[in-house]
């Protein structure tokens, strides 16, 4: 048998998403929330054979379009990573609105989303989309954590749609040649986190990783950051959650003035525009500004016959 399920690539300042317009199957619930349930229980083996090898890789994020009982939203989305499930995602909700335009189901204008932690609107304008994404908080500030190489780090624990632990004391060099020691060290900071039993609100895993550091070039961006995604691989985007996450321990420190942009700039150099207003309970809402590009449009095709048809096990 052979399975068909069409799909959109983005990548959003160099991050890739997948867009998965049409699943061969219908999920239980009714709200996003629900049918990423329904998912996960039933269906957790169409998630490796679409993002995984050898269709996908570990950089790579899905957007499973799932339909949407609200008639505010124009669909629903779960996100979807080798090795499991996002709350949210920034550069993938950038991607999903400029695939929608591509494939002309939406056009220039606003756009709502529902996903299963809340909504998110997108100002759509050709390949340039603004998000604003759910409220976002810090809910530890200057946690210390001792790394089993003996370093001593201090971190902020922060929710933009996804957990994050926000490190600026971390001594390393945010540049390209040094992702490999990046993704080392992030690794070395999760695995603390996790051996020490530090987590976030409702004892949630923390499964970013987020370094802070100086931009490149202070002309061009405020910041720069190096994201640890919940697998191997490092974000390649400024990271919409990451940046959100990063915005509102800056807002709880007042830091930086609400509605003033902030860019962020990716390890590669790509850079999201980004700012927040301030909510009633100590929350902040997030506004970030990047830019996708469609670089991919087929079928993927599943095959009973192929040996490795639902993806490399153990991914
Ligand atoms: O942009 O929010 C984001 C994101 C999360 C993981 C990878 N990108």
């Amino acid at each position: 048998m052979l399975q068909r399920i069409p799909y959109v690539d983005t990548h959003t300042g160099g991050e890739p998403t997948r867009i998965l317009t049409q699943m061969p199957f219908e999920l239980a619930g009714k709200s996003c929330a629900e049918k990423l349930s329904a998912f996960r229980n039933q269906y957790d083996n169409y998630r490796k054979a679409l993002v995984c090898e050898p269709r996908g890789n570990d950089v790579l994020v899905g957007a499973i379009l799932v339909p949407t009982a609200r008639t505010d939203c124009a669909t629903g989305v779960i996100f979807v990573n080798n090795v499991g499930y996002l709350g949210m995602c920034g550069h993938g909700t950038i991607g999903l609105a400029v695939a929608l335009r591509y494939l002309r189901i939406i056009s220039d204008g606003m756009v709502r989303f529902e996903t299963p932690v809340g909504d998110v609107s997108a100002l759509v304008l050709g390949s340039q989309v603004t998000i604003q994404n759910v409220p976002s908080y810090r809910y530890m500030a200057a946690v210390a954590l001792e790394l089993a190489n003996g370093q001593g780090i201090v971190g902020d624990i922060a929710w933009g749609g996804n957990w994050f632990f926000i490190v600026e004391n971390h001594q390393q060099e945010l540049t390209l040649q040094n992702v490999p020691q990046l993704v080392d060290f992030a690794r070395l900071v999760r695995r603390g986190l996790h051996e020490k039993g530090i987590r976030g609100a409702g004892d949630a895993v923390i499964d970013h990783v987020e370094l802070i550091g100086p931009a490149s070039n202070p002309d061009c961006a405020d910041a720069k950051n190096f994201v640890l995604c919940p697998g191997g691989a490092y974000d390649r985007s400024p990271c919409g959650t990451g940046t959100s996450a990063k915005l509102a321990c800056m807002a709880a420190d007042r830091s930086w003035p609400e509605d003033a942009t902030f860019r962020q700039e990716s390890i590669i150099g790509s850079v999201f525009q980004a700012r927040y207003s301030r909510l009633a309970d100590d929350k902040v809402l997030p506004t970030i500004v990047g830019e996708a590009h469609v670089c991919g449009h087929g079928e993927l095709l599943l095959d009973a016959a192929d040996p490795f048809c639902m993806g490399i096990p153990n991914e």
